[in-house]
């Protein structure tokens, strides 16, 4: 949490309102009344609707027990329901705990026991995986599902009407506990405050000038950071403008959608980016997508060719965002130049965002010159949920959060994003840590040894590869066997190695024990040597 004199600061600049998510959402019902807030397929839900459907709902949870303080993990796919369940849960001070649809066993077992969570909330079938099957790992959390519950609670059954609730949180209060992208064994976890984060989406609504008028297409995941607060379905919600989900971020799926809803902004990760221009330039594209004016790409770094192609195809402007769960979001702005959009990552939210860059030492750099980016502010978190000694390094002593990104700063305080030195894969805009992969890995009984890597990927950005040293008295391994087996640990998709690579040894250099960070770096160059 922030040292007192910095929250005073924060509260004196009005950043901080003392306005909880909860407040957000009386107000909007009361300013928006019957506008249509969220649309899902051929639900259309008003402002006035989303905050009943959530008082019902906190009624509902309430009288099952949830109370104040209490974590929930919440997995749910681009649904209205996921709007409920938040605004319920914030409502009784109560902590989602955002996981993504992608997470299987390995991730929601971990969540659940870390956090010691009350409840798991989630879906039955969806995208070919009936999440029902992951009530196995949720421990002591109650199962409640946002659809054919089976064995399990209904959520639907728990809209109740609205009773005196007990008070509700302060602003100063966490609100949710949100995922790191990670780069150590096992995920981190987030805590953001109603007042920290209310300021980040409030701002970046301004900066990306929503409205009233506003149609947001949530094509990524909603409960990642990035398409919930920059600005997002939260930001949409505070300008009283419109939320269309999308079940799916492919073209065939979101340009129909655009078309339907005239949706005017949207956000992507450079991959999906990518898709749709192709679809976009391919002769007889049917939709029409005339009235996007926004496409926002962040979650990776956007190549300068593919950003200059998104204008003249897709006929709307590009804006940058570079962005992190842990706080610190940077945008380029509308009215910028060209170089200044096509080539850097913006720049920061506030003016109270204090930018670090550094070299090895910690040394602070000459400007325009490139090293770590360590970051403090009214927004950016001080620490991990229950990390002590995660934190001890991953922040420096006076606060400032080590983002692992290398960055240089350009004329007017905008970021240029220009690699990374934390072990994280970014693989098109989803985050692996090398080290989680490779200690599922470890536990295959014929793995001596793995090392996990980024390889650069013309499409993904970065790949995942894994080097695999075998034990000598065991049955030959395949790369299937390895992908197989981590799979059934249940880890997410996403996090399985593309590329399994047996190797004999790992290159020692020098005496002694080479520590993860140089054999992985080793690999990284022995890889790129050979190609
Ligand atoms: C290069 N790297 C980027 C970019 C994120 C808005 C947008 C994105 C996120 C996000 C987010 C990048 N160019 N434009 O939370 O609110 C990499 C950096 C960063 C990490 C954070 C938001 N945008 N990155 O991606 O917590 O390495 O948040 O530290 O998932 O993604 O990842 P995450």
């Amino acid at each position: 949490m922030w040292p007192e004199e910095f929250a005073a600061r924060y509260r004196a600049q009005g950043y901080w309102r003392g306005e909880t998510f909860s407040d957000l959402l009386a107000t909007c019902a009361r300013r928006y009344g019957d506008q249509i807030a969220v649309v899902e397929g051929e639900r259309r839900v008003s402002y006035a609707e989303l905050a009943d459907r959530a008082d019902r709902l906190a009624a509902g949870l309430s009288g099952i027990g949830v109370r104040h303080g209490d974590r929930v993990v919440v997995q749910l796919p681009n649904v209205v329901e996921f709007f409920d369940v938040i605004f319920a849960l914030f409502r009784l001070g109560a902590l989602p705990v955002f996981a993504l649809p992608a997470h299987r066993a390995a991730e929601i077992g971990y969540f659940c026991a870390h956090t010691e969570a009350v409840a798991y909330i989630t879906t039955a079938v969806h995208e070919g995986f009936d999440h029902r099957q992951l009530a196995a790992v949720a421990g002591d959390a109650r199962v409640i599902v946002a659809a054919d519950p089976g064995e399990h609670t209904a959520l639907a059954d728990l809209y109740l009407t609205p009773t005196a609730l007990p008070p509700g949180p302060a602003a100063a209060d966490l609100a949710f506990l949100q995922l790191s992208g990670g780069s150590t064994g096992l995920p981190k976890l987030i805590p953001r405050t109603h007042d920290d984060y209310l300021y980040s989406v409030r701002a970046s609504a301004e900066i990306c000038e929503l409205s009233g008028d506003t149609v947001y297409l949530c094509a990524l995941p909603v409960a990642h950071n990035f398409p919930l607060s920059s600005p997002g379905v939260l930001g949409v919600l505070y300008a009283g403008g419109r939320v269309v989900l999308a079940p799916r971020p492919d073209p065939a799926t979101a340009f129909p959608l655009i078309e339907r809803e005239g949706v005017t902004i949207t956000a992507l990760v450079p991959p999906l980016a990518l898709l749709w221009l192709d679809a976009a330039s391919r002769p007889g594209t049917a939709a029409d997508l005339s009235t996007l004016r926004v496409l926002q790409v962040g979650g990776a770094k956007l190549a300068d060719e593919v950003a200059g192609r998104v204008g003249p195809t897709l006929g709307c402007q590009v804006q940058q965002v570079f962005g992190m769960a842990e706080g610190l979001v940077n945008y380029t702005r509308f009215g910028d130049p060209g170089d200044i959009v096509l080539h850097t990552q913006g720049r920061p939210i506030s003016p109270d965002d204090e930018i670090w860059v550094v070299d090895d030492e910690g040394v602070e750099v000459p400007p325009g010159e490139v090293g770590h980016l360590l970051t403090r502010g009214p927004y950016t978190i001080r620490g991990y949920w229950r990390a002590e000694e995660h934190n001890a390094t991953a922040f420096t002593p006076d606060g400032f959060y080590r983002t692992g990104d290398l960055v240089r700063v350009v004329d007017g305080g905008y970021l240029v994003v220009t690699g990374r030195a934390k072990d994280q894969i970014n693989r098109g805009g989803e985050k692996i840590a090398a080290e989680e992969v490779e200690n599922h890995i470890l536990a295959h009984p014929g793995v001596h040894d793995v090392a996990v890597v980024a390889v650069p990927d013309p499409y993904l950005g970065e790949r995942t590869y894994a080097f695999v040293v075998a034990r000598p008295d065991t049955e030959p391994m395949t790369a299937p066997m390895i992908r197989g087996f981590v799979r059934q640990r249940g880890l997410a998709a996403y996090k399985i190695p593309d590329k399994v690579e047996f190797v004999d040894t790992f290159p020692v250099t020098g005496v002694g024990k080479v520590s993860r960070k140089d054999l992985r770096a080793a690999l990284r160059d022995r890889l790129a040597s050979s190609t």
